[in-house]
């Protein structure tokens, strides 16, 4: 009896621990709820991503509850806990910043509730995609940089002196296709980057930021913005100088939402890289898998397409 007891409690120890190494399982139901954590909704991408979640989730007949994380690590952090405490069945997370929203997604985790995370990802290093969370699904930001920088090599005819506006600090977009491009254009030694900020991914900081390093660089002649809002910002402070963008300076960025499409057609923008924000029927159908018992990959890639003047006119009418 007296031996019996400490190997009924390794045992249990051990049966903890297994558990706790696992993803949480799903049960399949006709019905479910489910939480979203969005990010912010400064820009139309996470307007459209908003209404791709909520218009899947309402086509399934479940109950989807909807947090805004308001531009801020730690709003979205107490919204996942607030989820949680909601006992949703799974949680899809786009984080705001990589590491900030990594212990959130253990958290949930611990709680028994499996994570999609969604459109951003979080720090690997902290939790890892299999092991804490069921998968990551959206765009390789890497590759979607390198595209954006191929198609500037060729517009400039490889040389130019760039400024790139950078996307929210600690986001993994901005990390990666600031990455990606940055890999690119090293091999061609007359691309100069004279500037790189940040304009938080939108119109309104782009153009301010533009503003201001116009002010320091006015002999610019390329523009590589991580989003189209910011884009569209350099756009407007740019014809404020005086510049005719298109023709001074040429600009590329990335999400290929309408306006960016307009302004392609316009002559203004010279290309943007698809970044596809509807991700409700993609992630609800891996959610459904994971409950059948499916085998889920730890990443799901969108493919994206590629916008310049031979298709922006023919893509306008379904852009968001
Ligand atoms: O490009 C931007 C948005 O996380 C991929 O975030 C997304 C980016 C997108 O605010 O417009």
């Amino acid at each position: 009896m007296k031996r019996f007891i400490p190997i009924a409690l390794a045992a249990l120890a051990f049966s903890a621990l297994a558990a706790d190494a696992g993803l949480p399982k799903l049960a399949k139901k006709a019905t479910y709820k489910i939480g979203f954590a969005q990010t912010e909704t400064n820009n139309p991408w996470r307007l459209a991503l908003t209404a791709s979640m909520q218009g899947e989730a309402k086509k399934r007949g479940w109950k989807l509850v909807y947090t805004n994380g308001n531009g801020s690590a730690a709003k979205q952090v107490s919204d996942v806990d607030s989820l949680i405490a909601q006992k949703v069945d799974a949680i899809f997370l786009s984080p705001r910043e990589e590491k900030p929203l990594a212990p959130a997604v253990l958290k949930a985790k611990k709680a028994g509730i499996p994570v999609f995370v969604i459109d951003r990802n979080v720090d690997q290093s902290i939790a890892k995609a299999g092991r804490d969370y069921v998968t990551f699904i959206g765009s390789d930001f890497i590759l979607e940089g390198q595209r954006a920088a191929d198609w500037l090599i060729k517009a400039t005819k490889g040389t130019a002196k760039i400024i790139e506006l950078e996307g929210s600090l600690g986001s993994s977009p901005a990390n990666d296709r600031k990455t990606g491009f940055d890999e690119r254009i090293k091999g061609t030694p007359g691309l100069e980057i004279v500037a790189s900020q940040t304009g938080n991914f939108t119109r309104d900081e782009g153009r301010q930021v533009m503003e201001a390093l116009l002010q320091a660089h006015p002999d610019v002649t390329a523009v590589y913005a991580h989003n189209d809002e910011m884009a569209l910002g350099a756009i407007t402070a740019l014809e404020a100088a005086g510049k005719v963008p298109g023709k001074d300076v040429i600009i590329v960025s990335i999400d290929g939402e309408k306006d960016a499409l307009q302004a392609i057609i316009d002559g203004k923008l010279g290309a943007t890289v698809e970044c596809n924000p509807r991700f409700g029927p993609k992630a609800m159908t891996a959610m459904v898998d994971y409950a059948n018992g499916k085998k889920i990959a730890i990443k799901l890639t969108n493919d994206d397409r590629f916008f310049d003047i031979s298709n922006a006119k023919a893509s306008l009418a379904s852009s968001y």
